[in-house]
């Protein structure tokens, strides 16, 4: 165990003026802080890049943040920044860099890996990609009878899957409509059967997603859309029509039957959730075109940009890294919630919570030691005002303390009446009853019940930031992603953990295959795990024998 004393080396002081200084200020009131000062609102917020962060009703003061500061800087985050940025292999435990930066880089500034200039290679990829996205997109490209093709479908996972399939929904009022987008991910063959259900093979294109092209889920999925294409449409030469890969094996794909011109490559410094803006968004870009998909990119760059080069006391993804840790190590909040106020943002929190809970869920620092602090929060979340009619309950009244990100757009990409003052005035009304609560002495003022007053009162003091943005535009989808990559990356400098391997993951890859080979073997003489797991595996013999 790494013990607090040699906790992020001399950075300890800090940590232990934090601490002192949450001694203080952890029972202070949001009403408090901004009754004493009447410009704490223009204080605490950033306003950048076409973003209005608002992050006044957190409950921190200037002294908090000067020391959260301190603490990034002692933990030299922007050397750790810097690093990430020039391609320098900081996934240490896969030897790899996680340059998911130059996928958005523009042509024309080269970042060097290994003696080659990765910038060039995403450009010749993106026009690979462009090309091909509107050939599909529009009607050029034909299946094997000579259909163009109506529907497209992702079969990918985790990181192969939750981005495009995020994204597209995201920009779904940007997408094209006579084509039908699916994404299929779970090996329960009634992903598959019932987003296929009712469809023609005949004008439906199959985009495998794989970074390795091994993982077992993808990889059935696959050889399930196969056998189902080739079934109606009985010669292997319609393969070459109806499947894409999307890998960085070029050696499995080949194996499945796909060509090398049906094959659109990215490179082993994506990590899988860092990997949208690759060719793992090619659905997307079929789906919004590819002006769009560099729009989107171009989102991203900006707020990359800004990221590399903004103080850290403006650096937008650095405040919320640092809000972050001061409600998981000092306040011990055990979770976040991702509250988007726009419809379309309906798989955000999911995708945040891979992006996450992947990136920051580890119990060993950089150099393999155990950690005595917690790290990465459990994130959740749902789209405003859902949320509201059901668990936000527990957020003004409950006992836990869940400080929240609110987001939402000034604009709407679709106007019917006052839908929109409506959606605004809940997420503003949201946030300011969180933090100033409702008052005993209010609620008499109203002429509440007595008896009822201990039930209605709400106690406030409950955290959230406001992330505004104009309208949802693919840029502003591009920021918001990378606000929150940027967040997940400074966290884990801070807590000195690596947020680009997945061991955890790994592992569930390889148990599931050992117990699959088992389950379809009943004479097996002996199993070899668990009683529990022994029992669980001959259940099943049971019902296929
Ligand atoms: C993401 C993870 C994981 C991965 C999936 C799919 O960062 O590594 O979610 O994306 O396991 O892996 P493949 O793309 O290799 O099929």
């Amino acid at each position: 165990m790494v013990d607090k004393e040699n906790y992020l080396n001399d950075s300890y002081t800090v940590w232990k003026l934090l601490e002192e200084h949450f001694q203080k200020i952890k029972k202070v009131h949001l009403r408090q802080l901004f009754t004493e000062n009447p410009r704490r609102a223009e204080q605490l917020s950033v306003e950048d890049s076409g973003i209005y962060f608002d992050y006044s009703k957190n409950r921190v003061t200037s002294e908090t943040m000067e020391l959260l500061f301190k603490l990034a800087k002692q933990a030299d985050l922007t050397h750790h920044i810097e690093a990430m940025f020039r391609g320098e292999r900081v996934n240490t435990t896969e030897d790899r860099a996680a340059l998911h930066i130059a996928l958005r880089t523009p042509e024309s500034s080269p970042i060097w890996l290994d003696g080659e200039d990765v910038v060039i290679k995403v450009h010749q990829e993106l026009v690979k990609m462009a090309r091909f996205a509107r050939q599909v997109g529009q009607g050029q490209w034909l299946g094997f009878t000579g259909k163009p093709i109506r529907n497209v479908i992702n079969i990918g996972i985790g990181g192969s899957d939750l981005g495009p399939e995020m994204a597209y929904e995201a920009l779904r009022y940007y997408s094209i409509r006579n084509i039908r987008f699916a994404f299929i991910s779970n090996v329960d063959a009634t992903d598959f059967k019932e987003t296929v259900e009712g469809l023609d093979p005949a004008e439906t294109m199959f985009i495998i997603s794989s970074k390795t092209f091994t993982t077992i889920e993808t990889i059935t999925n696959a050889y399930t859309a196969r056998t189902w294409l080739l079934q109606h449409l009985r010669d292997e030469d319609a393969i070459s029509r109806h499947f894409v890969a999307v890998s960085t094996n070029s050696a499995k794909v080949k194996e499945f039957g796909i060509t090398p011109e049906n094959m659109f490559v990215f490179w082993d410094w994506v990590g899988g959730r860092y990997s949208l803006c690759s060719a793992i968004g090619l659905s997307v870009m079929i789906a919004i075109g590819p002006e769009n998909f560099y729009n989107l990119l171009a989102g991203f760059h900006e707020v990359d940009e800004h990221f590399l080069k903004t103080p850290l006391e403006k650096n937008i993804p650095v405040i919320m890294a640092l809000l972050s840790i001061w409600y998981n190590n000092f306040f011990k909040a055990q979770s976040v919630a991702i509250l988007p106020y726009e419809q379309y943002l309906k798989l955000f929190p999911a995708y945040l919570q891979q992006l996450t809970m992947e990136s920051n869920g580890k119990d060993v620092d950089r150099e393999g030691n155990r950690v005595s602090y917690q790290t990465g929060p459990i994130c959740w979340g749902q789209v405003g005002t859902k949320g509201q009619h059901s668990f936000y309950q527990l957020i003004h009244q409950g006992t836990k303390l869940i400080p929240c990100d609110f987001i939402a757009f000034l604009e709407p990409l679709n106007k019917i009446v006052d839908h929109h003052e409506l959606l605004l005035s809940n997420v503003f009304a949201q946030a300011e009853a969180l933090a100033f609560g409702k008052t005993a002495e209010k609620l008499r003022a109203e002429g509440i019940q007595e008896k009822l007053i201990p039930f209605q009162t709400m106690e406030g003091n409950h955290p959230s930031t406001m992330i505004l943005l104009n309208k949802l535009i693919p840029a502003n989808l591009g920021k918001l992603i990378a606000l929150y990559e940027h967040s997940v990356f400074t966290q884990g400098v801070i807590w000195r953990i690596n947020p680009f391997d997945q061991w955890g993951v790994e592992l569930g890859k390889v148990l599931a295959s050992q117990i699959a080979r088992e389950l379809k073997n009943p004479d097996m003489p002996e199993l070899g795990h668990d009683s529990s797991t022994n029992r669980l595996i001959q259940k099943y013999w049971k019902i296929i024998e």
